[in-house]
């Protein structure tokens, strides 16, 4: 009879392991099935003169603009300067992108010694808005890291941004323009 209830115990044992064993492996082909796009960013790169699809570039004022064209440094080898004289000049990257994004990042490539603007201004507007919003009001350029620097954030939502950027009334001081890269 301790024979037999002991046989017993050991196949109740062995089923309860073998459930186990089936919902751990049914928990990890779960997990496997999850999309991975779903966590993963996506961003866009527009280039000062850009020729990537998507972007397009403006200077202001459209004609007689002094944003010098520079190559020999600079993300892809070149880049625009405005000298202090012109501090109320501007230059625009017109950004196309997809439907449905979240909040957007804003980062600036900049990584010239000539750029020494110490407070340069960035604001950014939707397609279809008339009112420019600020993502920076004051930069830092000459002391800028060397490469990418996060510059601000924009709300999502919109297939066409403009973002800005203009000496901010700084005098004295040169601004520059080079890549700027969205990320959602
Ligand atoms: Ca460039």
């Amino acid at each position: 009879m301790l024979i037999f209830t002991s046989i017993i115990l050991n196949k109740k044992r062995c089923v309860s392991v073998t459930k186990r064993v089936r919902i751990f492996f049914l928990s990890a082909a779960l997990l496997l099935a999850i999309p991975i796009a779903s966590v993963s960013a996506a961003s866009k790169e527009c280039d000062n003169d850009p020729s990537t699809s998507g972007c397009s570039q403006y200077l202001t004022p459209s004609s007689g603009s002094h944003w010098a064209y520079q190559t020999g440094s600079g993300r892809n080898g070149d880049y625009r300067i405005n000298s202090t004289s012109y501090s109320s000049e501007e230059l625009t990257w017109a950004v196309s992108l997809p439907s449905g994004t979240g909040s957007i990042s804003v980062q600036a490539y900049l990584a010239n010694a000539s750029f020494t603007n110490r407070s340069a201004s960035y604001y950014y507007m939707p397609s279809g808005h008339s009112t420019n919003y600020t993502l920076n009001s004051s930069f830092d350029q000459y002391n800028a890291t060397n490469g990418f620097n996060y510059i601000g954030s924009m709300g999502g939502g919109n297939v066409l941004y403009y973002i800005t950027v203009s000496a901010g009334g700084t005098t004295g001081a040169n601004t520059g323009a080079d890549a700027i890269l969205l990320s959602w």
